[in-house]
């Protein structure tokens, strides 16, 4: 396997300062070191450039629109254009928002290929607010709303096609945390949550089981890993903590599971932030979890 690793050093979508230094906190924690112990070749891209982030107020119900844009479509041709080159892209993140350019070019290249996409969406939010729906006006709470097609044009357009995705390929899984609004157009556009009461009612193994279902050798499956997924107790270096996420075994069990199928084409990691965390740990715990994404294993299984 051949890994791309993309840093996005930005928190332009974020509602806290910090996310802009997810990517070096990563490389600090060691993931290239951590890939390669697992037989992967890894190649370290370096970090993308795109504007500063100016701290405005929103405007129309968007903060840094602009900016967002500028920033995603980098991402977009960075992500598209490893995929083309035959490389699994790993997107060192940078804030959710970074969402809508990487899954962009991800059903772009399915596209191309005529391969059936799967996103899974690990977070404690669901990430589909709109302009008229969203409390804060942070893009980061926006990109799957985006990517189904709801959203500014200069951001649902960024991959070719509008909208880049159907609600129907997600599955997300953690969601602890939905505004009022929000949650309404969740269920009318019908988006299959996994959320922490359902994990709590019916266990990790048999959420992550019907995430999993109807997969093939045709799919591409994204991984979209919101580092506040995780309970803050072992995560609490991200912007928007929210109690009562998944521990250290079930997240294991969770990316353990994703690893099995052998599907896996692509993955983000969004949201870190180092000047919220303390000696790195929440870095250090996703690296742990990335090294399960790529199959470790204590015993070989069936
Ligand atoms: C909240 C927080 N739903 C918002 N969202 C996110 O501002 O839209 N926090 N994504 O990570
Ligand atoms: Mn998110
Ligand atoms: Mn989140
Ligand atoms: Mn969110």
């Amino acid at each position: 396997r051949s890994v791309s690793l993309i840093g996005v050093p930005t928190d332009i979508g974020a509602g806290e300062r910090g996310a802009s230094m997810g990517p070096e906190a990563l490389r600090v924690a060691d993931l290239t070191k951590a890939l390669r112990s697992h037989g992967v070749d890894v190649v370290d891209r370096g970090n993308l450039s795109g504007p500063p982030n100016p701290w405005l107020p929103p405007v129309d119900g968007y903060r840094h629109l602009s900016e967002v844009v500028a920033w995603n479509q980098v991402t977009h041709d960075a992500i598209y254009a490893e995929l083309k080159a035959g490389r699994m892209p790993i997107m060192l993140g940078g804030d959710h928002c970074l969402g809508i350019g990487s899954v962009s070019a991800v059903a772009r290249h399915c596209r191309d290929t005529g391969k059936k996409l799967r996103i899974l969406w690990l977070d404690a939010h669901a990430d589909f607010n709109t302009s008229k729906l969203t409390p804060s006006g942070n893009v980061h709470g926006m990109p799957v709303a985006c990517l189904c097609g709801f959203g500014p044009q200069e951001l649902i357009e960024i991959g070719g096609q509008v909208p880049a995705i159907s609600p129907k390929w997600v599955r997300q899984i953690g969601i602890r945390s939905v505004d009022a609004g929000e949650k309404r157009f969740v269920h009318e556009q019908d988006l299959e949550v996994f959320d922490m009461r359902y994990i709590d009612e019916m266990g990790m193994r048999h959420t992550m089981e019907l995430a999993l279902a109807t997969l093939d050798a045709n799919t591409h499956l994204h991984v979209s890993f919101d580092v506040d997924f995780l309970d803050p107790s072992i995560a609490p270096g991200v912007g928007t903590t929210v109690p009562g996420g998944p521990t250290y075994r079930e997240a294991h069990l969770c990316m353990e599971m994703i690893a099995n199928t052998g599907y896996m084409g692509s993955l983000d990691i969004v949201e870190l932030n180092p000047a919220l965390d303390l000696q790195n740990r929440t870095a250090k715990v996703s690296v742990d979890l990335i090294e399960s994404l790529f199959g470790k294993s204590t015993l070989m299984r069936k």
